[in-house]
C-alpha cells in the first residue's frame, strides 16, 4: 500500500502543475516567493537555523488551495476523497458572520511527521443555499447542483477500493492522483445559460461561481513566503494587481498565526450555452505563517482585531520566551542533551538541555478568509447576513466530526515535552 503522506505530496505537486498551466500568474507568484525565501534565509542564518531542517525541507512544497461546493453530498464525497490523501477536516469557519454565505473547514494532515512530509491543505467551503432569499432561485440552484457529478466514476471506485482495503497499491494510487485532479480542473464551459448565470450572480457572486460550473475548480493555490511585506512590495513592483491590505496580524519580530495577501481575481472568458461571457473567480494568494496561539493568545489577537488594530498587538509579547512562559503560543520541545531528571521543563530549557521551537500555525483565520473572499468576488458581495454558526450541519454533511485545531497543537506540545524530559 502506498503511504498516504507520499500520495498527498504527489497530489499537491500535480495540483500545482495543473494550476500553473491554467493560471500563468500563479507560476510567477511561486517564482517570486521562492526568490524571497532564498534571500531571507541567506540574509538571516539564525532564522535558517531556528527554522530547523524539517521546516526548510517543507517550505518549497508548502501550498494551500481553496474550493467551494454546493451540497452536503458533494462535501461528504470530498471528505472521502481527501481521506485517501491522509487529510481530515480541521477547524470550523463561519463566514456568514462576515457576509459570505458559506461555512468552511480545512482538509489537512494532522501528525507532525505527516505535516513535514506534505503540509498541503485545502480550505473547503459549503455554500449555504438557505441564505438565498428568493425560494424559486434557491430551488433552481438546487436542481442544477443535483444534476452534476464532481468526482469521476473511476475516482469514486478508487475511493471505495481504498476504504475497503485500507489503502491503494502503486498503480491504483497513480491512477487516483490523475482521476482526483479532474474534480478541481477549470471548465470554461458553464452548465447554464447567461440568463440563469445572471440571476444567480445577482443573488450572490459566490452562488454563481459554485452553481454554474461542472465542479469545484480550485480558485487559488497559495505558496508560503517568509517575508510577506517584501513579497507584497515585489508584487506591486511587477505590476501584479495586489490587494491593498495584508490580512491578519501586523508585522512582528515573532510572527504569529497567518498573514495573507492576494492578487485580484482574473476576468476569464467563459461560454454560457455557446454564448461568450466572463466569470471572475480565480486569483493568486501568498501567505506568511507564524507560531500557533493558545486559546489565551488567540483571545488577545481577536481582541486586537475587533479594536482599532493599532500597529502592534499590545498584550501579545513579541518574544518567543515570553509567549511560551505566559502560555500564549505553542512550542515543540527537542532534547539536546539529557536534562537533569529532578529539574522541570523550564529549568531544562534554561540550562540549554532542551530547546523550544515554535509550532507553526497550520490553519486559517475566518476574518482574513472573509476579506479574501470579498476582495475577489467583485461588487455586491458584502451584505452581512448574521445567522448562527452551523457547525453541526457542516459535520453532518462531512459525515464526521471536525477536529479542533487548538487541541491538536496542545497534544503535540505536550507529547514533545514528555519525550524531551523522559528518563
Ligand atoms: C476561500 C478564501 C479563504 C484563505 O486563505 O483564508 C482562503 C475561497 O475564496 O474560496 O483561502
Ligand atoms: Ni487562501
Amino acid at each position: 500500500m502506498v503511504d498516504p503522506d507520499r500520495l498527498r505530496a504527489e497530489f499537491s505537486q500535480a495540483m500545482s502543475a495543473m494550476y500553473r498551466a491554467e493560471v500563468p500568474l500563479y507560476g510567477e507568484l511561486v517564482a517570486l516567493v521562492e526568490a524571497i525565501n532564498r534571500r531571507v534565509l541567506e540574509a538571516d542564518p539564525s532564522l535558517a537555523a531556528s527554522h530547523g531542517q524539517d521546516e526548510r525541507a517543507r517550505l518549497d512544497l508548502e501550498r494551500h488551495g481553496a474550493i467551494r461546493v454546493g451540497t452536503a453530498a458533494e462535501l461528504g464525497l470530498l471528505r472521502r476523497l481527501f481521506g485517501v490523501l491522509g487529510m481530515v477536516p480541521v477547524g470550523y469557519y463561519d463566514l456568514a458572520a462576515a457576509g459570505v454565505p458559506v461555512h468552511s473547514t480545512a482538509f489537512r494532515a494532522t501528525g507532525p511527521a505527516s505535516l513535514t512530509r506534505s503540509p498541503f491543505r485545502v480550505f473547503t467551503s459549503l455554500l449555504r443555499l438557505e441564505l438565498i432569499a428568493d425560494p424559486a432561485l434557491r430551488r433552481a440552484a438546487q436542481e442544477i447542483l443535483a444534476r452534476r457529478r464532481i468526482v469521476t466514476p473511476r475516482a469514486v471506485a478508487l475511493i471505495e477500493q481504498h476504504e475497503r482495503e485500507g489503502g491503494l497499491d502503486e498503480r491504483s494510487a497513480s491512477e487516483f492522483v490523475r482521476e482526483a485532479l479532474e474534480t478541481f480542473r477549470w471548465h470554461a464551459e458553464a452548465t447554464v445559460d447567461a440568463a440563469a448565470y445572471g440571476a444567480l450572480r445577482q443573488a450572490h457572486p459566490l452562488v454563481a461561481d459554485v452553481v454554474c460550473f461542472r465542479g469545484p475548480h480550485i480558485n487559488h493555490l497559495t505558496p508560503r513566503v517568509l517575508d510577506i511585506d517584501a513579497a507584497q512590495a515585489a508584487m506591486l513592483e511587477r505590476g501584479l494587481p495586489a490587494k491593498e491590505l495584508i490580512e491578519g496580524p501586523p508585522p512582528r519580530r515573532c510572527p504569529v498565526l497567518l498573514r495573507q495577501t492576494s492578487f485580484k481575481a482574473l476576468s476569464e472568458p467563459v461560454r454560457f450555452d455557446g454564448e461568450a461571457g466572463i466569470h471572475t473567480a480565480r486569483f493568486g494568494e501568498i501567505e506568511q505563517r507564524g507560531v500557533a496561539l493558545t486559546e489565551a493568545g488567540r483571545i488577545r489577537y481577536d481582541t486586537w482585531l475587533a479594536s482599532n488594530q493599532s500597529s502592534t498587538i499590545n498584550d501579545l509579547p513579541d518574544d518567543h520566551a515570553a509567549l511560551r512562559e505566559q502560555d500564549l503560543a505553542f512550542y515543540r520541545y527537542r532534547r539536546v542533551r539529557r536534562p537533569d531528571p529532578h529539574a522541570g521543563l523550564q529549568a531544562a530549557i534554561a540550562s540549554g538541555a532542551v530547546v523550544a521551537e515554535p509550532i507553526l500555525y497550520e490553519d486559517f483565520l475566518p476574518v482574513s478568509a472573509a476579506g479574501i473572499f470579498r476582495s475577489n468576488l467583485g461588487d455586491g458581495a458584502g451584505e452581512a447576513a448574521r445567522p448562527d454558526p452551523q457547525r453541526p450541519a457542516l459535520e453532518q454533511a462531512l459525515g464526521c466530526a471536525i477536529l479542533d485545531e487548538v487541541a491538536l497543537y496542545r497534544k503535540q506540545a505536550t507529547a514533545s515535552a514528555a519525550a524531551a524530559m523522559a528518563g
